[in-house]
């Protein structure tokens, strides 16, 4: 019996020397299954709507660029873990991986989230790589127990709603769902804002306890929401930023050639959403105008003005909370307005 289990411990210590060896070649095929890693990856939205649909794809690319020694088992639909446990079931580990909206999480996010303020932003594109970019910049304490895989945003926020708002007199008192900073925006427009997260609004939307929601325009799509959200307003409101992030123990337990691959993908996963978002949402709009004949308003210049002027305060409350939280919020915002203008050279929207 004792010597059994020598042998065995034995051929285990071989089989894991043989599996640390060949280093020179890029893409080994694993060549027993005990030797594949698999990674457990939580979404909380529908698997149709593009965090997911972004999730499928990196877990694609993860599978082929390590030739199958990592995988990856997505859970959407909140089947692993919500919007709101996200963060802390990552921390935790009861996930590998988890996508962060990081408007859901008040004052936890204060450096990411300055890409969640009304600065104009005209792409999902141009949005996702700014915040990208200035994560890596400044590499902030907001995540130093996390790794953070991969960044995004939605595209500029717009308002859907059961009734007609053509003016910001149409929007006074109505109930509109929204998360973040887009939740101060609700309410300078003379809206009321309800905050949730976007996995609970099909139900509050479908109850009547909001009119309409603010966010990018593919839910039309995505969640069937032309169905019940015939009008919209353009007003170009902001986006709302994403983070994937792994559990700092998983991945300090990862090979260093693992870990290679999945930081070459980080940047092209972050460029690659933003556009996957931008074309979607032409086709989203196509459809909801074919299937539901959806109209669509525009805010007047004067009143988009106001709107600009009044939001100068809910960038002055940002400063104030990133100031408090150690971060130099004039530097950073300065940085945010600098990648904008040269990813919007880089990427024009057409
Ligand atoms: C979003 C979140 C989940 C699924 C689709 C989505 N499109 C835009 C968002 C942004 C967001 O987090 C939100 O709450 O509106």
């Amino acid at each position: 019996m004792k010597r059994t289990l020598l042998i065995l411990a034995l051929a285990s210590c071989v089989s894991m020397l043989t599996a640390c060896g060949g280093g020179d070649k890029t893409e080994t095929k694993p060549s027993a299954k005990s030797q594949v890693i698999t990674l457990s990856y939580a979404n909380f939205p529908p698997k149709i709507t593009f965090p997911c649909v972004q999730m499928e794809r990196w877990a694609e690319e993860v599978e082929k660029r390590t030739g199958g020694a990592v995988k990856v088992q997505t859970f959407p639909g909140s089947t692993l873990l919500g919007a709101k446990n996200m963060l802390r079931g990552v921390q935790e580990g009861q996930a590998d991986i988890g996508c962060l909206s990081l408007a859901y999480y008040p004052g936890v996010f204060p450096l990411t989230t300055s890409t969640n303020l009304p600065v104009g932003f005209s792409s999902a594109t141009v949005a996702s790589l700014t915040l990208w970019e200035l994560y890596q910049k400044h590499q902030p304490k907001e995540f130093e127990n996390l790794k953070v895989l991969t960044m995004f945003t939605s595209a500029p926020s717009n308002v859907m709603s059961k009734v007609p708002m053509k003016t910001l007199a149409d929007m006074r008192g109505v109930e509109l769902r929204g998360s973040g900073s887009l939740l101060r925006m609700i309410e300078l427009m003379g809206a009321q804002p309800v905050g949730m997260p976007m996995s609970q609004t099909p139900e509050a939307l479908q109850k009547g306890l909001v009119k309409g929601l603010v966010s990018s325009l593919e839910v039309l799509m995505d969640f069937n929401f032309a169905e019940i959200c015939r009008y919209e307003t353009i007003a170009n409101l902001p986006v709302y930023p994403f983070a994937v992030v792994m559990n700092k123990d998983k991945w300090n337990a990862l090979p260093d050639q693992a870990k290679k691959v999945l930081e070459n993908l980080g940047r092209e996963q972050a460029l690659w959403t933003g556009q996957y978002m931008d074309q979607h949402i032409n086709k989203a709009l196509k459809w909801a105008r074919e299937k539901y004949g959806i109209e669509i308003f525009k805010l007047s210049d004067g009143e988009m003005a106001g709107i600009r002027e009044k939001s100068k305060g809910i960038i002055s409350a940002w400063k104030a909370e990133a100031e408090k939280a150690g971060y130099d919020a004039d530097a950073v915002l300065k940085d945010v307005r600098a990648l904008k203008a040269k990813y919007e050279m880089e990427y024009p929207v057409n």
